[in-house]
């Protein structure tokens, strides 16, 4: 049986939306309190989703407590702003999704899980072990997938070595279009393009056009993208969905960080 309540897909699918702003928070590199003061901060902002997970340190513990502390976060200020005529209660709820690292850093907690294969690598754990280990406990969980092409791009960081990926270079045009392709034919809902967290540069924009012109599938772009300039030339090239994971996580300062993510989402739509 598939998964009923197609809620969450459903919002992050939903093209029509022009490109959006999501954050990835690692469990790994701050607390869950920081975690949510850090979300609440990048909601208010204009953030439309979040992403909890690393490429490595994450266990189902800290993945958990993160996620329950982002959710009673955003609870308190939906309730807040219920009872307040100025602000809209919906634009609070925003999904808090979980992007593993394998099957050990699951929580029941989240909205949804992006089920991924990452395609290019080049090993059977990230293509399909770790996925078959994960799925009788989503199951089990009750938490949505939606199912997800990951590929990594040239630099890769942390996550292209972790998950020994055959990196996509800037100039395999094709090879991006290609990969779209398979994704769309496996009926992945979504492909994301990874550059790597903390890269020179974000995925070439080549590469995020070829894939773009390929399929109509959900765009997800994320890695090095640091300002409002560079997310625009990304959005421009294709991408729904831009994901910043530094940025967030240099802030100690909320309104520090709700201030350079307003601006940072102001250029990207311009
Ligand atoms: C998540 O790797 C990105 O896909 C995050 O990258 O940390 O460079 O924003 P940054």
């Amino acid at each position: 049986m598939i998964h009923e309540d197609r809620r969450t897909r459903d919002f992050i699918c939903d093209r029509s939306q022009g490109t959006r702003h999501g954050i990835v928070i690692d469990p790994a590199e701050q607390s869950p309190d920081i975690a949510a003061k850090r979300a609440i901060a990048a909601v208010s902002a204009g953030t439309k989703l979040i992403l909890v997970g690393g490429s490595s340190d994450t266990d189902s513990t800290n993945v958990h407590d993160t996620i329950v502390a982002i959710k009673e976060g955003l609870e308190l200020v939906t309730w807040a702003s219920s009872q307040d005529s100025d602000m809209d209660e919906n634009d609070w709820k925003i999904p808090i999704i979980l992007f593993p690292q394998g099957a050990a850093s699951l929580s029941p907690a989240a909205d949804a899980i992006t089920f991924m294969m990452l395609m290019n690598s080049t090993d059977p754990r990230f293509l399909i072990e770790e996925q078959i280990s994960g799925a009788p406990y989503i199951r089990k969980a009750g938490i949505e997938p939606i199912s997800m092409g990951y590929v990594i791009c040239s630099p890769g960081g942390r996550a292209g070595e972790v998950g020994k990926a055959k990196l996509l270079e800037p100039n395999e045009i094709d090879r991006a279009a290609s990969y779209a392709l398979t994704a769309e034919m496996y009926g992945f809902d979504m492909l994301y393009l990874e550059a790597g967290s903390g890269a020179e540069k974000p995925v070439n924009s080549d590469l995020i056009k070829s894939a773009r012109d390929a399929t109509d599938l959900t765009l997800i772009v994320g890695g090095g993208i640091r300002d409002g300039v560079t997310a625009k030339k990304v959005a421009k090239a294709g991408a729904d969905w831009i994901i910043t994971g530094n940025l967030v996580e240099e802030f100690e300062d909320a309104s520090e960080l709700e201030k350079t993510l307003s601006e940072f989402i102001t250029k990207m739509i311009d």
